[in-house]
């Protein structure tokens, strides 16, 4: 298969308010998760590029950060959640920022929900899955940064995600194990992004 996302993305916006949000003529596909679970790092991975910043210290992705294929589809990188060091009141703004978009956008192609494997779905991530599941928007869980896990924690993560799938009919049935760090699970990702454009 083809890898449509290797080169020629680049970087179009950043958008702190939802008035400022580029036209909706082109399918977005959303990174989403908790503070440093590893988004940017797996943007950059998926496109080969470094096209987003990855973090020493959590909570650093602030805005909507929007990235382009040419006339072809976007890339979306959300702040990050469950970063208690913020203050309470840029929590909310990032946080109905991103309940804004999830309300009004009709072009989203997926959202990608990652959970760091390490840490398994915590409460916070289960919230954030409600939600998806209460507008009813499709989305695939990614596990995140599996090099750094063996796989009988592997296995308690996937049960406990076979236990919300039942519950929350919006994941998608394929759950996807990466690392970026070694490059697992990146072609997965690329091939489900081209399927939804097919
Ligand atoms: N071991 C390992 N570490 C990773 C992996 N992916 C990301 N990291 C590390 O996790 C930290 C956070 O990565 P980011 O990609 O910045 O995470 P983020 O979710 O974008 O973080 P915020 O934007 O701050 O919310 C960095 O130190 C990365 O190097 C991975 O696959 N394996
Ligand atoms: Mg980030």
């Amino acid at each position: 298969m083809i890898n449509i996302l290797r080169k020629k993305v680049f970087f179009l916006k950043s958008v702190s308010s939802i008035k400022n949000l580029p036209d909706n003529s082109l399918f977005e596909f959303c990174f989403w998760g908790r503070s440093n679970v590893g988004k940017s790092s797996l943007l950059n991975s998926i496109t080969n590029f470094k096209l987003a910043n990855v973090s020493k210290t959590p909570g650093r992705t602030y805005t909507i950060n929007f990235f382009e294929k040419d006339k072809s589809f976007r890339l979306v990188d959300f702040p990050g959640y469950g970063y208690a060091k913020r203050s309470k009141i840029d929590i909310y703004n990032w946080n109905k920022l991103i309940l804004n978009y999830l309300e009004i956008r009709k072009n989203i192609g997926s959202i990608f929900l990652l959970i760091d494997s390490r840490h398994g779905v915590k409460k916070i991530d289960e919230e954030a899955l409600k939600i998806l599941n209460a507008f009813n928007i499709k989305n695939n869980l990614v596990l995140t940064k599996i090099d750094k896990i063996k796989d009988a924690e592997l296995n308690i993560c996937l049960d406990k995600i076979n236990c919300l799938k039942k519950k929350l009919t919006s994941i998608s049935e394929k759950v996807f194990l990466t690392s970026s760090r070694k490059n697992l699970g990146i072609k997965e990702i690329n091939q489900e992004i081209t399927k939804i454009l097919s």
